[in-house]
């Protein structure tokens, strides 16, 4: 069978006999180990000049790790400034914060084709090609460009917004053109894979195929899916349940309060923080008997320091923290928790395991996976309650959370209420369900059927 080659932002830090990391990394690393292959990325060194050279980073078992290093202007350009600056903040429908430059683009399209001219030489003829993300929408326009007819596929981890909100992008027609170049392009849900077919029939021009999803654009065919991303359901509740490191979250939770909701994720302003702990404050005004109770503890590790609007986050968040704590804090009882770093797994597990709620409430997110982990992390006999935004890609699948508007106080601030004194049986019955899907739509799942797609003729 042909290889699989994979090129994504950055490649994963593994190393032989370690424990896999989450999301991305996860997916990625199980399809390469089976199949061996090639993992293709940014070393994340920042050098004077970028070079179209790649390096052998090291091979770990079947798998070959290959890295360019980027020069300050291009990671300006490229990462900082386009992928992360204007795309991300469009893709999650944040108009308002995205910042265009045309000279950023440029570097978003330069950085696209140094990638094109590193990896041309590596690739065999029959190699499968699996490009990952937002920052390498115009990849594939490159490869095509060098005279590469393997197949290519996109996965898309973000959602992709409606096409009025794309084009709030001033180059939006050069990247749906670039993308064009793919010859699949997978989408977490309906609704984004909807929005990306939308764009090309009403505004490039596109005409819908007898196969369905696939769409003539630009000269080529190209196929769209939609291929929810998951978790290894067996191994978080493995994780979580280790004697050992579940010895160490019932050391913190008698260091907590009686009752625990708790929130893991990146600090970015997707997320939906800012939004969530003006919830918990309007849920420690409304249900006072709660005061002394309850604890709310947010893990979120500093993403992407070096942009502004991430900063800004970052300081409303800690000012925020701190005045709550100083509106309802008592002598013997501190109600949130905000820890700015992340935590090794198999401390994470057992946590959320611990915790009665989770809230998972981003403004959007492609998928989350920190909703699924905490599903399969629970007890099936004394299970805790997800609090879900409807607006997670998670949501389309996980219907039987406590399902929330996160632009909605009042309602969030219910929802905690009714998740800490819910009942047992309906608690069982919702994870259940839950758990139902999330083995339906494996991580397994997801590799193999997007692989499958792209390989099919
Ligand atoms: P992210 O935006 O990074 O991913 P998410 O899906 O929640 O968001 O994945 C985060 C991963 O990092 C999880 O596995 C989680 O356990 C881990 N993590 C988060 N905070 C942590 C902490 N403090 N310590 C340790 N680990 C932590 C992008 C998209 C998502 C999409 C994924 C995968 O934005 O929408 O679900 O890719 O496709």
């Amino acid at each position: 069978m042909s290889r699989l080659v994979v090129v994504s932002n950055r490649v994963a830090p593994i190393q032989e006999g370690e424990a896999t990391a989450g999301g991305l990394a996860a997916g990625v690393l199980d399809a390469l180990k089976q199949k061996g292959g090639l993992w293709f990325g940014w070393s994340g060194e920042i050098t004077a000049t970028s070079e179209a050279k790649p390096s052998l980073e090291r091979s770990v078992g079947q798998i070959t790790l290959f890295t360019v290093d980027l020069s300050r202007k291009d990671y300006d350009e490229y990462y900082r400034g386009f992928a992360n600056d204007t795309l991300w903040p469009v893709l999650h429908y944040q108009i308002g914060l995205g910042h265009f430059e045309w000279t950023e683009f440029e570097g978003y399209r330069r950085v696209n084709e140094l990638f094109a001219e590193s990896l041309t030489p590596l690739v065999r003829a029959d190699d499968l090609i699996w490009v990952h993300d937002y920052h390498l929408l115009c990849l594939a326009d490159g490869l095509r460009a060098r005279g590469l007819t393997n197949r290519i596929g996109l996965f898309l981890h973000t959602p992709f917004p409606a096409p009025g909100v794309f084009m709030t992008i001033p180059s939006h027609a050069d990247l749906i053109k670039a993308m064009c170049a793919y010859d699949l392009v997978g989408f977490q849900t309906e609704i984004d894979r909807t929005a990306f077919v939308d764009y090309l029939l009403r505004h490039a021009d596109g005409v819908a195929s007898d196969t369905v999803g696939a769409v003539s654009a630009f000269g080529r065919l190209v196929r769209t899916g939609v291929y929810p991303i998951g978790v290894h359901v067996d191994e978080v509740r493995a994780q979580a349940e280790t004697p050992v490191n579940r010895r160490q979250a019932t050391r913190m939770r008698a260091n907590l309060m009686e009752r625990l909701i708790l929130s893991v994720d990146r600090l970015d302003y997707s997320k939906g923080l800012r939004q969530r702990f003006a919830a918990f404050e309007r849920f420690l005004a409304e249900y006072p008997a709660q005061h002394g109770l309850v604890t709310f503890m947010q893990i979120a590790p500093p993403s992407r320091s070096d942009i502004e609007t991430y900063q800004r986050i970052r300081r409303e968040l800690e000012g925020e923290a701190g005045r709550i704590n100083g509106r309802f804090a008592e002598v013997d009882w501190v109600p949130l928790r905000y820890l700015n770093r992340s935590f090794p797994r198999n401390v994470l597990m057992p946590l959320y395991a611990e915790a009665q709620a989770c809230l998972v409430t981003p403004l959007r997110d492609g998928m989350n996976l920190v909703a699924k982990e905490y599903v399969a992390a629970q007890d099936p006999d004394e299970p805790g309650v997800l609090i879900l935004s409807e607006f997670a890609g998670a949501a389309r699948e996980l219907d039987a959370a406590l399902l929330v508007n996160p632009y909605d106080e009042a309602g969030m601030a219910r929802a905690m209420d009714q998740a800490l004194s819910m009942r047992v049986e309906e608690r069982q019955e919702r994870h259940q369900a839950m758990m139902k899907i999330m083995r339906t739509n494996s991580l397994e799942q997801w590799r193999d059927r997007f692989e499958a797609d792209l390989r099919a003729e």
